[in-house]
């Protein structure tokens, strides 16, 4: 998968190729990661990429000639590729929006600065995509964000389990973790974990995530799928509760 980013500050967003997993997708060639810088596409001798907003108003609105440059090349380089603009007017992303940008061969992410872009250039733009309700100072990080929950979903980045495992992959919360030592400060691994029962430590799993998304997501519990072990871990969390109100 190729991504590109489109961004005033290409050091900062360059971080996000150089860690983790994601740096080793790039390794292995699964993912294909490229920064373009918007200035290189001014073609003023200051490389202006601001200006004031007609009507008046505070700040500045990004130009559309060095967007519309960029894409006279881009696209004759690289092909159309699916373009996100990041902006608190788009789509607010989870997991089904990742697993289908991720489905895409070719991303191309625009990082708005400033008040916004100049609205003429919507006519490149695929889809807006929003990270949540509030407003930043720029889109560098909402393109950071999707690169990398993109990537979990792109076939070989992580182990297919680990997303199986993932929140929200089946609209329930995760559910807790341990790692050793068994006691610290006398708070204890939960014995089923060291049981070695697979069976008992699934169900264990099952009903702590639906208890924990009961709790803090109601919303995604009416939108879970149940399956054969929900059940039974539904059956299990009711006869705790029945005994515990005796
Ligand atoms: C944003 C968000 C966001 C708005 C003006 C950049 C800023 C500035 N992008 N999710 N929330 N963008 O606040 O994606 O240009």
């Amino acid at each position: 998968m190729r991504i590109s980013i489109l961004t005033i500050f290409p050091d900062f967003v360059r971080v996000v190729k150089e860690y983790g997993v994601v740096s080793q997708a790039v390794e292995n060639g699964i993912l294909e990661i490229e920064i373009f810088n918007l200035r290189d596409f001014a073609k003023d001798k200051h490389k202006t990429v601001d200006d004031y907003p007609y009507g008046g108003g505070p700040g500045m609105v990004m130009k559309p000639a060095p967007f519309f440059e960029f894409f006279k090349f881009y696209n004759e380089t690289y092909g159309k590729p699916y373009v996100v603009l990041t902006s608190p007017q788009g789509d607010v992303l989870n997991n089904s929006i990742a697993r289908e940008l991720a489905s895409k061969d070719h991303l191309l992410i625009i990082c708005g600065r400033y008040e916004g872009i100049d609205e003429r250039v919507m006519k490149f733009v695929d889809r807006e995509i929003s990270i949540g309700d509030y407003v930043l100072t720029g889109g560098e990080l909402p393109a950071m964000v999707i690169v990398d929950v993109v990537s979990r979903f792109v076939p070989g980045v992580v182990d297919e389990e680990s997303v199986k495992n993932d929140s929200f992959y089946n609209d329930l919360l995760d559910h807790p973790h341990y790692t050793r030592p068994r006691v610290i400060e006398d708070m204890r691994v939960p014995e089923v974990l060291i049981s070695g029962n697979h069976e008992e430590v699934e169900l264990w799993r099952r009903k702590e995530s639906l208890k924990k998304t009961m709790l803090k997501r109601p919303d995604l519990f009416m939108k879970h799928q149940f399956d054969e072990i929900d059940k039974r871990a539904l059956l299990s969390l009711f006869r705790e509760l029945m005994a515990d109100a005796k």
